[in-house]
């Protein structure tokens, strides 16, 4: 049975223009004027976009004592609810097991997903096994991104020594390392200063991670991967010195990309100061949300290009959950939601107030990563081949965010009462109407895992691939006597 999306303005990363989109088997099969099919959308008024890619999803993940409430299924089904069709998920090994022991619970837990979806891999000890698993997990599985936790001392965090190893590894399979970039060793003294002196509430969080140590962490992975020969892909870009950092690099020519998040474009710190105790622990994230210079600075990149996607670290853990830190910070699990409403708000804010074209909104949402990822034209397009993962965005369409309202399985959402105007009229995953008008009709079980090629021609485009070795080695005479 084919479907046709009428009467709409397709906007795609390079072009809008106004036609027809056939849909058949799940794939774009014809774009055109006046086509038809056996079932009509009508897109009049509306725009014709890929499926958001939200590229960074924590669904029932294990962390701090407890699991992240939304998992493959109330998760993937918020996506679709806000216009994402495709999540990346981080599979995350403890440390000590197996990279791919890891995979098989992470297959386990994705049965039920209702958009399409796939993996990166968490480095989180290291090992020969793991050294020996990474190609594996490259070429079997088809997981070309490894991600490096600089933070979470004593838990997933690694050392530059291993940062440098799993980094050269990366380069010898094509793949692309990932880092969350803090000064995990800065953060641990902060967190014990200032539960000495008594600041054990919500916002202590936000200053024992202040700008200063993701900043220097983003510098270190951005030099390790250099020696190292191979790009970078820095996950939740939250203020000026890590985003100073990914510029610099750029315009030096390494291959650095950026990804702030939704939130921190969005929301302050000052909700940190919220005097309700709750308020503020839902809102407890790594990175903390900043102020408004940085916000500006975010934007500023999007737009000027320095940075390349708008992810949301969707990590969504109940009220209930968040009390685990009563009485200590440290202990309240860090995560908030997003996927459903990046879309929605990214509309509002970038293309509602003239920051981003509607281009560049999809560019930013879907594309960009697509082709990082090396999974464009099949995803992050408009395109006769391409999987029809489509969202038909309605520019008219209102709402006030609530959790009343929110597909999302926890009892709060972090922007409730922020109203926003540019919401799904339908989306499709790989050619099923799984939004039509804010009604779900999506099924668990439809999303597919893919696969991602490591030796496409995208990621070898990417990097300089360039070897340290030492340039000569310097023959002398007159050595000294060893010793004293
Ligand atoms: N940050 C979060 O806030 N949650 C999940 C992991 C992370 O790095
Ligand atoms: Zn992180
Ligand atoms: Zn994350
Ligand atoms: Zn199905």
């Amino acid at each position: 049975m084919t479907k046709v999306i009428k009467n709409g303005t397709i906007v795609t990363a390079d072009l809008t223009y106004e036609a027809d989109v056939l849909v058949d088997g799940g794939k774009i099969v014809e774009i055109g004027k006046d086509l038809t099919g056996d079932e009509v959308l009508d897109a009049t008024g509306c725009y014709v976009m890929p499926g958001g890619i939200d590229p960074h999803v924590h669904l029932e993940m294990p962390f701090m004592g407890t699991y992240s409430t939304d998992d493959f299924d109330t998760g993937t089904r918020a996506a679709l609810a806000g216009g994402t069709t495709m999540v990346v998920d981080f599979c995350l090994p403890q440390p000590g097991q197996g990279l791919l022991d890891a995979i098989q619970m992470w297959d386990n837990k994705s049965t039920r997903a209702h958009c399409d979806f796939s993996f990166h891999m968490a480095i989180t000890w290291w090992s020969e096994q793991v050294f020996k698993e990474m190609e594996t997990v490259v070429k079997d599985r088809g997981i070309n991104t490894f991600k490096h936790f600089m933070a979470y001392k004593g838990a997933l965090m690694v050392n530059d020594d291993e940062l440098y190893a799993s980094f050269q590894r990366c380069a010898e399979l094509g793949a692309i390392p990932m880092v969350h970039a803090e000064n995990g060793d800065v953060v641990a003294e902060l967190q014990q200063k200032f539960m000495a002196e008594g600041n054990d509430g919500p916002e202590a969080h936000a200053y024992s991670r202040p700008p200063e140590v993701e900043g220097e962490a983003t510098n270190r992975a951005i030099m390790i991967a250099d020696m190292a020969g191979v790009p970078l892909y820095v996950v939740h870009t939250s203020c000026e010195e890590s985003h100073e950092a990914i510029r610099r690099a750029r315009m030096n020519g390494k291959r650095v990309w950026g990804e702030p998040l939704v939130q921190h474009l969005t929301l302050d710190e000052s909700e940190y100061a919220n005097p309700d105790w709750d308020h503020a622990a839902r809102r407890v994230m790594s990175p903390p949300f900043r102020n408004k210079k940085h916000q500006d600075s975010l934007w500023n990149g999007l737009q000027g290009g320095s940075l390349s996607v708008v992810a949301t670290d969707h990590c969504a853990f109940t009220t209930e959950q968040k009390r685990y830190g009563v009485g200590d910070f440290t202990k309240i699990p860090n995560g908030t939601g997003g996927v459903e409403d990046r879309l929605p708000m990214l509309w509002t804010y970038g293309v509602g107030t003239g920051r981003l074209t509607p281009q560049e909104f999809v560019a930013v949402t879907s594309t960009n990563i697509a082709k990082i990822l090396n999974v464009y034209p099949k995803k992050g397009a408009i395109l006769v081949g391409a999987d029809a993962d489509i969202v038909v965005l309605d520019p008219e369409k209102e709402k006030t965010i609530s959790a009343e309202t929110q597909a999302s399985a926890i009892d709060y959402n972090v922007f409730e009462g922020k109203h926003v105007k540019g919401l799904p009229r339908y989306v499709l995953t790989r050619g099923m109407v799984a939004v039509t008008d804010g009604e779900i009709t999506s099924e668990p079980g439809h999303g597919e895992f893919v696969k991602r090629d490591p030796a496409g021609p995208v990621n070898k485009a990417l990097s300089s691939w360039k070897e340290l070795t030492a340039p000569r080695k310097v023959e002398r005479t007159g050595i000294p006597a060893s010793g004293v």
